[in-house]
């Protein structure tokens, strides 16, 4: 993979490490049994792991319809299934932390890993909820990890309303929990500024897609 990244003048630490969670993150509660936590730079020394998860690591270009065309899904994806070793061992620290502050809410483990790669401002997601799965009808949470160029998660209710806007950095954590992939949308919108390539992890549990 050939995208331009410039290592972070700001994320100096040499080896990837986790920060602890417990106190430290933030629970925003949004409407109708929504919820969001934030922790800014959650991963200090992420600039390794992004190095990592830019390399070959089975990068697919996927396409859908619309309509009556196929178009091309505007950002790169690779799916880790249960047991599947993670392209770089924070990851699996990382899935390892969640569990453990996680399990007492969530009742179960964080088991997929779906990787976005968003090479640059025109790559986006659009508005949707994770309702594929068991998401469609059960409350559950979903933790994304990001890594690299800042984007932010847009988020707004089902049915209209006012929205938030969780600005997403180098090392950043966001968990969308409760009723938020039936009640809530959200997106990475895309951008005109010049902005590098972006990945995002996201850790859920079995069934939930
Ligand atoms: O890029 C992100 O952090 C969000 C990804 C997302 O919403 C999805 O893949 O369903």
């Amino acid at each position: 993979m050939t995208l331009g990244h410039q290592p972070s003048m700001f994320d100096v630490a040499e080896e990837a490490a986790l920060t602890p969670l417990r106190g430290r993150v933030r629970r925003h509660v949004l409407s109708r049994g929504a919820w969001v936590d934030h922790l800014p730079g959650w991963v200090t020394g992420s600039d390794e792991v992004l190095e990592a998860l830019l390399g070959d690591i089975g990068w697919r270009a996927d396409r859908r319809q619309m309509y009556d065309r196929e178009v091309a899904v505007p950002r790169l994806l690779r799916w880790y299934g249960r047991g599947e070793v993670l392209p770089h061992p924070l990851l699996a620290e990382a899935r390892t932390a969640l569990d453990a502050h996680y399990a007492p809410e969530l009742g179960e483990p964080f088991v997929t890993a779906g990787m976005c790669l968003y090479r640059d401002g025109r790559d986006s997601v659009a508005w949707h909820g994770d309702r594929l799965g068991r998401s469609r009808t059960e409350d559950t949470m979903v933790a994304i990890v990001s890594f690299g160029s800042p984007r932010p998660l847009l988020l707004r209710p089902v049915g209209g309303g006012e929205g938030r806007r969780f600005p997403l950095g180098h090392g950043d954590l966001v968990v969308m929990g409760g009723s938020c992939q039936r009640t809530w949308e959200h997106c990475i919108p895309k951008t005109t500024r010049r902005v590098g390539p972006r990945i995002s992890v996201q850790f859920r549990p079995a069934g939930v897609a």
